[in-house]
């Protein structure tokens, strides 16, 4: 089993989008193991995009992700950070697939709803950055001898 991290973002908050992306991981077989709303401090978004300070957007997509305070998933399941990814679509909303979260629902860069974490070794580093050991959660799911079949 892995887990991996999913953030929906303050434009799947405004527009009352985050049942409906919640909904459709959830209904894949994906397992929350953690779940909250929390708001996005400099810090964190500092270390979570690391791979962006110094871009020319970045300060836009920081205050971005601080207009409200974004849902925070972790998601187990096996292979759970390609599945995510698949179901998450690429980056530039508009031309991700039909099908996709990305592809349905946005039309955007950056207002492109969802973060996901995009290997096994990022969503390692992630899923503790964004949640403590006690609030994520192991708990057997009724239905998990049909899912993998
Ligand atoms: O992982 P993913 O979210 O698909 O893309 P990243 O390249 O990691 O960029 C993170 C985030 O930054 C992206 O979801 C929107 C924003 N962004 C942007 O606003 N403009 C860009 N040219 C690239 C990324
Ligand atoms: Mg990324």
């Amino acid at each position: 089993m892995e887990r991996t991290l999913v953030l929906l973002k303050p434009d799947a908050v405004q527009r009352d989008l985050v049942g409906e992306i919640l909904a459709r991981l959830e209904r894949k077989g994906l397992k929350i193991a953690g779940l909250k709303m929390m708001r996005l401090s400099d810090e964190l978004l500092n270390e979570h995009y690391s791979h962006l300070v110094g871009r020319p957007f970045f300060p836009e997509v920081k205050s971005f992700m601080q207009l409200t305070p974004v849902v925070a998933l972790c998601l187990e399941g096996i292979d759970s950070v390609n599945t995510v990814r698949a179901i998450c679509g690429i980056t530039k909303a508009r031309e991700a697939a039909p099908g996709t979260i990305r592809g349905e629902f946005a039309m955007s860069v950056q207002a492109n709803l969802i973060h996901c974490s995009d290997s096994l070794e990022t969503a390692q580093v992630e899923v503790p950055r964004f949640f403590k050991p006690e609030e994520l959660f192991t708990y057997s799911d009724a239905l998990e001898g049909y899912l993998y079949n």
